[in-house]
């Protein structure tokens, strides 16, 4: 499959007028100066998810389904992102609007593009005091405990194989040097309705990573972000299944970047979860925002375990804080000098991807990957690492360039009688069992000689074990 955005990397020819001796010499030291530019960025990635890809990352976007027919906005999304968020249609409000009756329309809307385009949904949210429908809102108790149980049960069974990670509780915490859980409706049912909340979501659908997502969670010595990672702690000692912890980053002059984001970050990871950055905007401008987004995918690239970032909305007019044009891109769809930050922290980043985590909590016999065979065919190598479980798994696929550079892939495997793949994500799938082939989409089928990107699918049954044949072109 041709890369259709392989042609934005590369410049205009470059047209020389007659002009003076000088003006000549002058243009000709810039010309060197611009082809070793040309050099070394004709081997970056020129999107933010394609880079990210790179590094087994994804990048991507809060996104809306009343704007998927704006032109400008589409077309951005479509190019940069190769992961989406719901920034509203999941949400309890949205999904269970009466009791028991579920309205998944809009949401579908956004989840059937993502997917068809091959990029990974993340799902927000599933138990949150804010955005609850009035039904809820004046309940209380085991009635209300139930209520919640069977709304994480029915969304995340209804989405099962096609999330790649659920913010399973959203914000739960109280703001402030307290530490302490936030009142709520559904705190008063007692305080293991987080861990109720997450047992439900992993028995719904077992593939998806279930994460615990919060803001003001980015600076390592608050109270509040001690005390989400001592509950974090708490579930990993006890085997309450998660997998990872989201920090929002919503940065501006009152909840600032913190210089210990980093220290953050790593230490959630080391408590054997993921890390997301989930809803990041920078509120400023210039020089001094891009600096803060490349600070941020610095720290993001320094942990293996953080394997993605999402910014909370596509152009600042998007922005649920459009008045401190928090984003990467001008309304007019232009990119902004942050855009241009990210994207240069993100290429700087070297290719190294973080290792995958194991969802369930339940240890599942973990295949190691089989070693990767010498480059054949036009170029290409791939290895599968598999975690897989009772009746389910998750295959990760790195596609290795030999020595030349790749236009394009795919990848061949076998898949044994009664697997089904559900879900694919950075590939797109040709056929669902037996014989099954994964071209690269549209953002990753450029890969330099030698660097490597990764994709994935989510399946029922047993997991491919094989060694997969991988085609370059
Ligand atoms: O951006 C969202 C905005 O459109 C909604 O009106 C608002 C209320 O549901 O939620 C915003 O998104 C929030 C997210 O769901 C949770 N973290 C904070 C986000 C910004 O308020």
């Amino acid at each position: 499959m041709n890369n259709p955005f392989a042609r934005a990397s590369g410049r205009p020819p470059t047209r020389l007028r007659p002009r003076t001796a000088l003006v000549s010499a002058v243009a000709g030291l810039a010309l060197v100066a611009t082809s070793v530019v040309v050099a070394s960025s004709a081997s970056a990635a020129t999107t933010l998810g394609a880079s990210a890809a790179e590094k087994g990352r994804y990048f991507g976007a809060a996104i809306a389904a009343n704007k998927l027919s704006d032109s400008t906005y589409i077309g951005i999304v479509n190019r940069e992102f190769n992961s989406v968020t719901a920034e509203n249609e999941m949400k309890i409000d949205a999904t269970e609007p009466q009791q028991n009756n579920f309205t998944f329309a809009n949401a579908d809307r956004i989840v059937n593009h993502a997917i068809s385009r091959g990029m990974s949904v993340r799902g927000h949210t599933l138990a949150w005091h804010s955005q609850q429908p009035g039904w809820m809102r004046s309940m209380s108790g085991t009635a209300l405990r139930n209520a919640m149980l069977n709304h994480v049960t029915r969304v995340a069974t209804y989405y099962r194989g096609k999330i790649h990670s659920w913010d399973v509780v959203n914000e739960a915490f109280a703001d402030g040097s307290s530490g302490a859980r936030r009142d709520s409706n559904l705190q008063r049912t007692g305080n293991d309705w987080i861990e109720a909340a997450f047992r439900a979501a992993r028995a719904a659908d077992p593939g998806a990573k279930l994460c615990y997502n919060d803001y003001n969670t980015d600076n390592w010595t608050h109270a509040k972000t001690q005390a989400v990672y001592r509950m974090v702690q708490d579930f990993k000692q006890r085997g309450v299944p998660i997998d990872c912890v989201g920090l929002q980053s919503h940065f501006n002059s009152g909840s600032p970047y913190p210089s210990n984001y980093r220290t953050t970050l790593s230490s959630f990871a080391a408590l054997g979860v993921d890390v997301q950055i989930t809803e990041l905007d920078i509120e400023g401008s210039g020089s001094t925002q891009a600096n803060t987004y490349r600070n941020v995918v610095n720290d993001c690239l320094a942990v293996a375990r953080c394997n993605g970032i999402t910014v909370w909305g596509v152009r600042d007019c998007d922005s649920w804080r459009s008045g401190g044009t928090p984003l990467l891109f001008e309304c007019n769809g232009n990119k902004k000098a942050a855009y241009n930050a990210t994207l240069e922290a993100l290429n700087a980043g070297g290719t190294t991807p973080p290792p995958t985590t194991l969802p369930p909590t339940t240890p599942p016999p973990t295949t190691p990957p089989p070693p990767t065979p010498p480059p054949s065919g036009a170029g290409c190598t791939a290895s599968v690492s598999l975690n897989q479980w009772n009746g389910g798994f998750v295959a990760t696929i790195r596609v290795t360039a030999g020595s030349a550079r790749l236009s394009g892939w795919s990848v061949n495997l076998s898949l044994p009688g009664g697997a089904t793949v559900t879900n694919t994500w950075n590939a797109q799938a040709s056929g669902s069992s037996g014989n099954v082939t994964f071209r690269n989409v549209s953002y990753n089928g450029t890969v330099n000689a030698g660097s490597s990107t990764e994709f994935g699918f989510q399946g029922t049954g047993t997991g491919p074990s094989g060694t997969p044949t991988c085609t370059g072109s």
